[in-house]
């Protein structure tokens, strides 16, 4: 691992249960460049690693979450470059970060940067925020997920319409389309981010894997698979001694205390 104050294009914090990290190349309007990938991913993994860490906060600028890959960093690169540094999947590990992330987005979040926002569990965005696909401007296609996540996010008439033609996204299109849960004022958006996370890393932590692992199957499976997964996570809830805690607390008018994290 890095050590946190090592890094250059982000910042780490903590407070309480909840980690956050704060794309920081401002120079670049947090565009993502090899190394600012490399410490992503790192602050990530140390998160997750952490059972002291129920969620993770992934935020940029007011002005950017991140305007995509760093078109500088790839200009020069040829075909053979890109295939054989394989950066991309590099930026596949954050998928197997299980503690749940959430993108807090202001500002605009572009190629990478709207294909990040979508890596991450859930999105709340700020009045301001702005959500893109234009790297056919530039002779290339999305390649982090925007075919694909962006699709199944928004489905196939406004996916087209971003891919194919550059248009932005307000942030309460995206919201009306599915792309994010909740839109705030943009003075709002860390504290707003921040009570959704630590609402998350309240919980019991086996069991917002659970939860979390169930939804994302509906995205991987059929239907009758995803709901005979959700019924074995379900009756898998019963073995955990936080289960019988959560009841309990109902029943007897008080707060959970969890332990199993
Ligand atoms: N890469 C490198 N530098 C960037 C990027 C970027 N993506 N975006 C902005 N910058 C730089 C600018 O070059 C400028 O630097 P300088 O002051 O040295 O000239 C600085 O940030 C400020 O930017 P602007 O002056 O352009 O700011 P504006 O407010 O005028 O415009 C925009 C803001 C509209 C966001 C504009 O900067 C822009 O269009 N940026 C590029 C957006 C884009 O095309 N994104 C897609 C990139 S391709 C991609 O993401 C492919 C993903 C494939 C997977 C990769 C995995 C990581």
């Amino acid at each position: 691992g890095v050590d946190m104050s090592d890094y250059t294009t982000i910042k780490v914090s903590t407070d309480g249960r909840v980690g956050t990290i704060t794309l920081n190349r401002p120079e670049a309007l947090n565009a993502l460049n090899l190394t600012l990938m490399g410490e992503v991913v790192a602050a990530m993994e140390a998160f997750d690693a952490d059972t002291g860490i129920g969620a993770i906060v992934l935020t940029g600028s007011a002005k950017a979450f991140a305007a995509g890959a760093d078109i500088k960093e790839m200009s020069a690169k040829s075909h053979a470059d890109v295939v054989n540094e394989d950066m991309i999947s590099h930026w596949d590990r954050l998928i197997g970060v299980r503690t749940p992330k959430v993108a807090a987005v202001s500002g605009y979040a572009l190629g990478g940067g709207c294909e990040l926002a979508m890596m991450c569990d859930l999105v709340v965005a700020a009045e301001s925020a702005k959500f893109g696909q234009p790297e056919t401007n530039l002779g290339i296609i999305p390649g982090l997920g925007g075919t694909q996540r962006l699709t199944r996010a928004v489905g196939k008439a406004v996916a087209m319409d971003l891919v194919l033609t550059d248009r932005m996204l307000s942030a309460e299109e995206a919201a009306s389309y599915g792309l994010v849960s909740r839109v705030v004022p943009t003075d709002d958006l860390l504290t707003a981010a921040a009570d959704v996370a630590a609402k998350i890393a309240a919980k019991s932590l086996p069991v917002v894997y659970a939860a979390k692992e169930s939804v994302d199957r509906a995205f991987e499976t059929t239907l009758r698979e995803g709901l005979m997964f959700e019924r074995r996570a379900f009756h898998a809830c019963f073995a955990f001694e936080d289960r019988a805690e959560g009841m309990a607390a109902f029943v007897e008018k008080r707060k959970p205390e969890f332990k199993n994290r």
